[in-house]
């Protein structure tokens, strides 16, 4: 038997002020997703996309009410695909799919998680420049934040510090820091991998988490070196190279413990000729797929 792999589309952009990264879930269809990982092997179903209003449509006051029932709506499609056995790969959307994804796969047992970022997604309203939900995602999974997410598909936080490790963090806000610090998650920035290397940074992350036997991907786009993935609402120079990128992946699929993935915040308006959703489709390649020797 084939396992199978349930491609989710979360076509949102309510938790950024960008329109673009909505198209997120059909440029990465584009790319070839479904085909590349049938290549592989697996079974490959399409759910199609959760609906989510037009962000046009959505008055400035009803925006987190709305991020939090598109969020239910995703929380519901990732137990389902835990419940029925399969491997849900959900398709962004901004990172505010997170919250329903991560909380959904989580539903009846932890799950270590690997957030692949430029940020770390910690902001609280109380202490966000910004006020864009898309930078508090990490945050309301901890359980801080807006109530009506961090309430999401179940009451409080979903996720443990000691179960996520981040990688690739190089922007952070002032308060932000702070509070990340503080936290005591694992955090490896760029620096990190830079005197590390990133064979020793994928490693140390796998062994932290490795005892809670699965572990969920969370690949934000713009953790990668803007150059070659120009297709994010907001780049940040001196990310992950390509090769840096694929030993990652590589390095987490040795360890036979994925069983779900967001691929997030690729903008197609901002993009040209559909490389970051076709680079984000290789990666996801490296990640399920199988050593070349
Ligand atoms: N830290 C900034 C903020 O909170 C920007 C972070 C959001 N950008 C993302 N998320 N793409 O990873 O506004
Ligand atoms: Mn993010
Ligand atoms: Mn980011
Ligand atoms: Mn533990």
């Amino acid at each position: 038997m084939n396992q199978t792999i349930r491609i989710i589309g979360v076509p949102i952009d309510l938790g950024q002020p960008r329109r673009g990264v909505n198209m997120g879930p059909d440029a990465i269809r584009y790319a070839g997703l479904a085909e590349h990982l049938a290549r592989l092997g697996y079974h490959v179903e399409d759910q199609g996309n959760i609906h989510v209003p037009v962000r046009d449509t959505v008055p400035e006051v009803q925006m987190v009410t709305e991020i939090a029932r598109t969020s239910s709506a995703c929380y519901a499609q990732a137990r389902q695909a835990r419940a029925d056995g399969t491997i849900p790969i959900f398709l962004g959307g901004d990172h505010t799919i997170a919250v329903g994804s991560v909380g959904g796969v989580t539903h009846d047992t932890p799950c270590g998680v690997i957030w692949i970022d430029a940020h770390a997604d910690f902001n609280t309203p109380a202490i966000s420049p910004s006020g864009n939900v898309h930078g508090m995602s990490l945050s309301i999974l901890l359980g801080n934040g807006h109530e009506a997410l961090v309430n999401c598909g179940r009451t409080g936080a979903k996720i443990d510090a000691s179960h996520v490790v981040l990688v690739g963090i190089r922007d952070l806000d002032p308060l932000e820091k702070e509070v990340l610090t503080r936290s005591g998650i694992t955090t490896f920035t760029m620096r990190d991998i830079d005197e590390m290397g990133m064979s020793r940074v994928a490693r140390e992350a796998v062994s932290q988490l490795s005892h809670l036997g699965r572990l969920h991907v969370s690949l934000d786009m713009d953790s990668l070196e803007p150059a070659g993935a120009p297709g994010v609402g907001t780049p940040v120079p001196g990310g992950l190279t390509y090769r840096e990128a694929h030993l990652l992946m590589e390095i987490l699929a040795d360890s036979h413990l994925l069983s779900s993935m967001d691929i997030v915040e690729i903008n197609p308006i901002m993009d040209t000729s559909n490389q970051t959703a076709t680079l984000a489709v290789k990666l996801a390649v490296s990640l399920f797929g199988k050593r070349i020797l």
